[in-house]
């Protein structure tokens, strides 16, 4: 399918470092990007409801990541799928009454405009579930020629235990393992299946559901086949960065990953997990189950500027768990104001500092709350005093549009 437009990336003047992120699994600091090209999947949303700030946030995150890389003269190839064909998105349009594909493709289209109004890059290729199923046939082959599924009635499991690396990815006790899978879509309690953990990779067709001709029959495929298939069919047997929200670890990073496995014999699939932080709302991570939502549409609605919501998002290292308040939202709007009069004057600060100190935040875990910072310090300072280079204030916007995908 079409993601969206992505703004011209302005220039900036000198030399960037390799980028480092934090690998998810092992808690250590690793290069984001070691080779000339740097392939990164992220996994996008299930288009039943309205993008809220939860998922605005992951995929800031990950823009951030882009921008990053590409300053380090890397070459970015980026893919981003959209679960749209699901339980919940097909629960949500039997609840409202409205055909499954209208409601995907109204909540997808929503979600590009939000896209395109925070400024977040568009992936290289953005592919949707239902397109994917020519992928995901192939796929069920390769794993069913490897001996590794089984089925349970009309539905086809992956055997975990076909993979010796599975728990590799979020690193969990078999009881956290257990009690994670019955929460996030899993069936852990299911009769006749070899191991409570094994994952569904094709669901048979049920009256009233739609479903597709397959190698295990009519039905639809498995949440985690899908990302897997499309990640491998578009970036190859090795992604460096699997990203997506921290709710996403376990179980279905990790059993995308040993889907990965299974298929290619060995445990090379994804170099690095990232995972960004959940954002709360009134107590509780914001979540469409929960209902505690704040919507980037409803708040570009009420007159808020989306550099704002972004320079909020921003305000947060990717890597906690934060929660969502006004406050939050007025500081950005704010830093905003500020930074926009300090890049308005006539005059200007020298910048150089600047730009290497918010590239040397950015490099280093991509840490947003210190790029803020070199910045806001360089305004109050511009603010204050001003200067005599009088090229500072357009690399501070540049750098500003460039890097941090708030254009001033
Ligand atoms: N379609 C699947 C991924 S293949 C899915 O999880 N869709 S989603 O719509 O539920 O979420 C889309 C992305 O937003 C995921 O990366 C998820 O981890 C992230 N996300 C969801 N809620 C939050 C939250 N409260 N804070 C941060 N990220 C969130
Ligand atoms: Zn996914």
């Amino acid at each position: 399918m079409h993601a969206w437009p992505s703004a011209e990336i302005p220039r900036l003047p000198g030399e960037s470092l390799p980028v480092q992120v934090r690998d998810a699994s092992s808690g250590e600091l690793v290069p984001a990007a070691p080779g000339p090209e740097f392939r990164m999947y992220v996994c996008g949303i299930t288009p039943y409801d309205a993008t809220h700030l939860g998922h605005a946030n992951t995929y800031v995150t990950f823009d951030l990541l882009n921008r990053a890389v590409r300053d380090s003269g890397v070459a970015v190839h980026y893919v981003q799928n959209v679960t749209d064909v699901d339980d919940p998105l097909l629960e949500r349009a039997t609840a409202t009454g409205m055909d499954w594909r209208v409601l995907a493709e109204r909540e997808t289209e929503l979600f590009r405009e939000d896209m395109t109004a925070l400024q977040v890059l568009a992936p290289e290729h953005y592919v949707g579930a239902v397109e994917a199923i020519p992928l995901i046939n192939e796929f069920l082959l390769g794993l069913r020629g490897r001996g590794a599924t089984y089925e349970v009635e009309t539905d086809t499991y992956l055997a975990v235990h076909a993979d010796p690396a599975f728990g590799g990815v979020a690193r969990l006790s078999q009881s956290q393992m257990l009690e994670l899978f019955a929460e996030r879509g899993g069936d852990p309690a299911r009769a006749g299946k070899k191991d409570p953990l094994d994952a569904l990779v094709w669901r048979g067709e049920r009256p009233g559901e739609p479903a597709w001709v397959s190698p295990a029959g009519p039905g639809r495929p498995g949440w985690h086949i899908e990302c897997t298939a499309i990640a491998m069919d578009r970036l190859g047997e090795t992604v460096d960065v699997m990203g997506g929200g921290r709710d996403l670890a376990f179980p279905h990073h990790e059993m995308g990953s040993s889907h990965a496995h299974v298929l290619t014999g060995h445990p090379g699939f994804v170099r690095v997990h990232v995972h960004a932080g959940l954002v709360g709302y009134q107590g509780e991570k914001m979540s469409k189950s929960r209902g505690n939502l704040v919507f980037v549409s409803k708040l570009r609605a009420a007159g808020v500027e989306p550099a704002a919501i972004r320079l909020a998002l921003l305000s947060r290292h990717y890597g906690t768990d934060w929660e969502w308040t006004d406050a939050v939202l007025t500081q950005a709007q704010e830093r905003l104001s500020t930074w926009r009069a300090a890049v308005s004057r006539p005059d200007g600060l020298d910048a150089t500092s600047t730009l290497a100190e918010v590239r040397a935040a950015l490099a280093g875990d991509l840490n947003a709350p210190a790029a803020l910072a070199a910045i806001d310090a360089w305004a109050a300072a511009q603010n204050a005093t001003g200067g005599t280079d009088l090229g500072a204030p357009g690399i501070i916007s540049r750098l500003s549009d460039a890097l941090l995908g708030v254009a001033l």
